[in-house]
């Protein structure tokens, strides 16, 4: 179904306009999308004199510090932290459910906001808010704020274009991915021509590995176990972070770069933390990581997408596992 956005984002910046601040709100572990994004939507408040709040319920990943207003995100345990008294609208990015943003967002009190703006392109996004654009054939977030702009004719300086340049590669894999498409290259190559110099991004966002991290990145390639003919997976324990000093953040990308090998279409990663396993579902194939996900909790997109089990490593293990390869058992007998 091919949803018409464009008087959404029109009407979304209509409202935008009659609040005099806004409160941008990214995901929980935030990534480069929901952080690119935020970051150019700021932007743009503030050059258009807004009073700009910007926070999420986790802390900002030391990476992107390098995004323009990186140093006014707040880590926020509610809505209500920020105490904003006066009349203020919520724009909630990238973010699927509502309780993958800050707490206190759907309460009535006298700090919470007037106008709840929901803008996402995950096909699972439960519609929460009061204007909501999903948009799931957007390869990013960032794409569709890069429409918001156009549309809206919003000029984009360098510093809007380099945030928006952030959320589109990390989310297409450097246009990799599936969701990659015509007009994700129109957005890139228009914010190329406002200023973006592809090659200092690129080193910017994806050059900056630690050796921690490599160290990590390798148990977790030692591991690495077919399913089947097609599917691989591995696993990280808490204690490989203590020994190789790495953190949580350093698994970012890790489960993509397994589907690098030859003839796999389907990719998981294991990573224990305290008393729960985050789980990680990559697909190139037929088989939607979503669905798994969702199996189990979590949610996402169907080529991209994850869960979290509150077991251990060895029973997450079991059970993820035995999903998929029942997936892939039934689509072998329904299609081969
Ligand atoms: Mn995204």
């Amino acid at each position: 179904m091919k949803i018409h956005n464009e008087n959404v984002l029109k009407k979304i910046y209509d409202h935008l306009e009659t609040f005099g601040s806004w409160l941008i709100l990214s995901h929980l572990k935030p990534d480069g999308d929901t952080l690119g994004s935020a970051s150019a939507l700021a932007q743009f408040g503030r050059d258009a004199g807004k009073r700009i709040y910007w926070g999420g319920a986790d802390s900002f990943p030391p990476s992107y510090l390098y995004l323009p207003l990186s140093e006014d995100y707040v880590r926020l345990s509610n809505v209500s932290d920020l105490e904003i008294k006066e009349r203020y609208v919520a724009v909630v990015l990238d973010t699927s459910t509502i309780d993958r943003a800050v707490p206190g967002l759907n309460s009535k009190g006298p700090v919470s906001p007037q106008l709840v703006i929901n803008i996402d392109h995950h096909g699972d996004n439960s519609q929460y808010g009061h204007l909501i654009h999903v948009d799931p054939e957007s390869s990013s977030t960032g794409e569709i704020i890069w429409r918001f702009f156009r549309d809206n004719k919003i000029f984009i300086t360098k510093h809007m274009a380099e945030a928006l340049y952030t959320a589109i590669i990390t989310d297409c894999g450097k246009f990799s991915y599936a969701n990659t498409s015509e007009t994700t290259h129109l957005a890139a190559a228009h914010l190329i021509s406002c200023g973006v110099e592809p090659a200092r991004m690129n080193q910017l966002i994806f050059q900056k590995q630690s050796l921690s991290a490599l160290n990590l990145w390798g148990r977790a390639f030692s591991r690495a176990t077919r399913i089947n003919e097609r599917c691989i997976f591995s696993w990280l324990r808490i204690d490989d972070f203590q020994e190789t000093t790495a953190d949580q953040a350093d698994t970012e990308n890790l489960v993509s770069r397994l589907l690098f090998l030859k003839n796999i279409d389907f990719a998981v990663l294991f990573v224990q933390e305290e008393e729960q396993v985050r789980i990680s579902l990559r697909s190139c194939g037929k088989i939607s990581a979503r669905d798994i996900a969702q199996i189990f909790g979590g949610g996402g997109h169907i080529p991209a997408a994850g869960c979290t089990l509150k077991m251990d490593l060895e029973m997450a293990k079991y059970h993820v596992l035995e999903e998929i390869s029942k997936r892939y058992a039934v689509r072998d007998n329904c299609t081969e």
